[in-house]
């Protein structure tokens, strides 16, 4: 067993006299002392005297938020010289430079010197009832006894780390194992395909990857460590895997994998990059984002704590899948910083049966629970009874994350799931943002939450809308300042969590985010601004569609579907679509034009695209609905209208807007024919 000396206890007697130097400042003003118990920091603000104020005060003066926030919430070794250095024009992000930490030892160190026996993570494995518990205490050991095999086998400071396992405990242990050697890591998705992996470690430029002999997820077995046999085989970075084991099942390891997954903290700078995160944008390549270790360690803390009003001692259980952000964020990296006990969940919302969050609820006496829309969708549909037969009267906050909320999902959320007496807070963000920028709370315990808004711009975030009109294929950039409005939804100011980077593409990073509206963040999202100022997100404005909360870029899929052959290569071109799904939130539509000439049965072809883009890709990126058609509606300029499938699909005929623009009209009432067809043989 092996447990850190020498700068643990610095850490933590830092972190230890700023909290006793928190508490003497209590003293001044009644009105201060509220909000100074809200949050500490808020009584070093000169005349801020309620929440409203603080919110103010952390967007005029964010630096001064900011740094008193850095300053009381991480453990720093060398404290930060300069709070922020960022200039949105050129998509240049620097936040607390100067400053040295170690997000392993914020996570795991500081926790373990005051309360080490507190649980971190409860492991709900697939199998009910079989949870697991770790300690601090624990956990820390673990992450050590990684850390070690990592740097015995040669991963440096620096070097980029691949994982790829399902969510538990050995998985968080290794992201924490790699912040805290200097490495950063690259967690994908296990649901993720062999090529959809492999194009993930060559573009992160990884030679270690960590995984396990297999995966459980809904009671079937899932075979990672082939599928990553699979990956490496086209990775010639690739030196090293290594194999956990999560089943009793031997696997058969090859001279590159070193089996039993078995250390000083190494000072990093705020700025260093802690990991990677690959998500879908609009054109076909995966774009990995890039976060560093002060500012997003920071962010997700704080956000875990005021979002969800996780106070001390409370079970908190965010469902998501480490593989996605909100694993990242809200599995992982907030509750961890704020020594919370986290939830690690391996299973499905309906194995062995639709009761299972609320088992889980009951068993772990969860008190915060942060899922899904399309989950809550779908047990929706399996009726209260589900619900009703546990005890959930341990929650108190429950959250939403990763698409719209439609109002009779979230009525539902509120209503049935938290007896009417919870905050439901639909929460917005994105890969990009690091953490929740919008959402219903914080705000004053009793302030209204307008069902399927995420309403609340978080501390320190200044959303604006601007003009979306396009004109000669620019966007333009109309600031719209009344309220009632609706517009492309932008961050008029820097926020210590924001993604950095792409990694090896800064220039795409500036393209995507910073040019189409000089000055400001561009999230890729459309918002509504209501009477009261309140936002709600309508959708996304590019070509990425969203599926069970999952991003996936049209283009990525047409990639793969022009990409088939039978005997010789069979379709010309395809477009993709996002249409609504009432429980997956978007479904795939793909429409496909065959080359002349070919002679195939649709059925055939149609099952082959399916099986390539689940091979592909992923599962859930697969078309529910594939239309062959002669040609594709397309402007003069040989543009497909996509404006124009949508509609077609959507049935909404008489919003196909302005045709002038298009080619030929025939197209478009040959595709509309099309559908019809379609449908009716649905029906049949
Ligand atoms: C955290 C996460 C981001 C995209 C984002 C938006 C959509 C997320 C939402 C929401 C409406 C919400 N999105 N939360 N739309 N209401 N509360 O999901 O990150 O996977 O990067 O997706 O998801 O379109 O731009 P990510």
């Amino acid at each position: 067993m092996w447990l850190p000396c020498g700068c643990t206890s610095k850490y933590v007697a830092s972190s230890f006299a700023r909290r006793i130097l928190a508490s003497h400042l209590h003293v001044s003003g009644r009105s201060r002392c509220n909000v100074a118990a809200f949050m500490p920091e808020a009584a070093g603000f000169e005349g801020v005297s309620g929440r409203a104020a603080l919110r103010e005060l952390s967007v005029s003066n964010s630096e001064s938020f900011w740094a008193a926030v850095a300053r009381h919430r991480l453990s720093w070794s060398i404290p930060f010289h300069t709070v922020q250095d960022c200039d949105l024009s050129r998509g240049k992000i620097k936040w607390f430079e100067g400053g040295k930490l170690n997000v392993s030892v914020n996570c795991l160190d500081r926790h373990v010197h005051t309360c080490p026996e507190r649980v971190a993570l409860i492991w709900e494995r697939d199998e009910r009832g079989s949870e697991m518990k770790y300690t601090y205490r624990e956990l820390l050991e673990m992450t050590c006894r990684v850390g070690n095999l990592l740097r015995r086998h040669g991963v440096k400071r620096g070097d980029c780390v691949t994982i790829y396992m399902p969510t538990c405990p050995l998985a968080v242990a290794s992201m924490l194992a790699c912040a805290r050697i200097g490495a950063a890591h690259n967690v994908v998705f296990a649901g993720f395909s062999a090529d959809a992996l492999a194009e993930r470690i060559r573009d992160a430029q990884s030679s270690t990857v960590i995984t396990v002999n297999q995966g459980v997820r809904g009671g079937k077995v899932i075979e990672l460590k082939k599928t990553v046999d699979t990956a490496v085989e086209s990775c010639p970075t690739v030196k090293q895997v290594f194999v956990a084991m999560r089943t009793d099942n031997p696997v058969t390891m090859t001279a590159r994998d070193i089996e039993d997954v078995v250390c000083e903290p190494a000072v990093m700078n705020s700025e260093d990059v802690l990991f990677l995160l690959y998500t879908s944008g609009s054109t076909g390549k995966p774009k990995g984002l890039v976060h560093t270790q002060a500012g997003y360690l920071l962010y997700a803390a704080l956000t875990h704590r005021y979002v969800f009003s996780y106070h001390d001692g409370d079970v908190f259980g965010c469902v998501a899948d480490i593989g996605w952000i909100t694993g990242h964020s809200y599995v992982v990296y907030g509750p961890l910083a704020n020594g919370a006990t986290t939830v690690l969940f391996e299973s499905t919302p309906i194995y062995p049966d639709p009761g299972r969050y609320w088992d889980m609820v009951e068993r772990l006496k969860i008190n915060q629970f942060y899922g899904a829309p399309t989950a809550i969708r779908l047990l929706l549909k399996y009726g209260d009874q589900w619900v009703n037969k546990y005890d959930r009267s341990t929650l108190k906050t429950l959250g939403s994350v990763g698409e719209p909320i439609n109002t009779e999902a979230w009525e539902w959320y509120h209503r049935v799931v938290g007896d009417g007496r919870c905050p439901v807070v639909d929460t917005w963000w994105q890969t990009e943002t690091g953490g929740i920028c919008i959402a219903p709370r914080p705000s004053d315990p009793d302030a209204e939450i307008v069902p399927g808004m995420a309403m609340r711009p978080f501390f320190g975030i200044k959303p604006v809308l601007i003009d979306t009109e396009r004109c000669f294929g620019f966007l333009q950039g109309e600031l719209l300042t009344s309220n009632n409005t609706s517009g492309a939804l932008c961050m008029a100011q820097p926020w210590p969590g924001m993604a950095r980077t792409i990694h090896n593409n800064h220039q795409r990073f500036i393209e995507t985010y910073f040019q189409p509206y000089p000055g400001y963040f561009f999230t890729g999202d459309g918002a509504y601004r209501s009477e009261e100022g309140y936002y709600q997100i309508t959708g996304r404005l590019d070509d990425v569609i969203n599926v069970s909360g999952h991003r996936i870029g049209t283009a990525e899929i047409e990639d793969v579907v022009v990409r088939a052959q039978l005997s010789c290569p069979a379709v010309a071109e395809s477009a993709v679509i996002g249409y609504t799904h009432s429980i997956k939130g978007q479904g795939v539509y793909a429409f496909v034009v065959l080359k002349k000439g070919i002679d195939v049965k649709e059925a055939d072809l149609s099952r082959q695209l399916n099986g390539m883009v689940s091979e592909k890709i992923a599962k859930y990126a697969s078309p529910d609905f594939i239309q062959f058609a002669q040609r594709l509606p397309k402007t003069r300029s040989g543009k497909i209208m996509r404006r124009v499938l949508r509609k077609v699909v959507e049935s909404d005929l008489e919003g196909l807007g302005d045709l002038s623009t298009l080619d030929d009209p025939a197209a478009v009432q040959e595709i509309i024919q099309g559908r019809r067809c379609h449908v009716m043989a649905q029906k049949r």
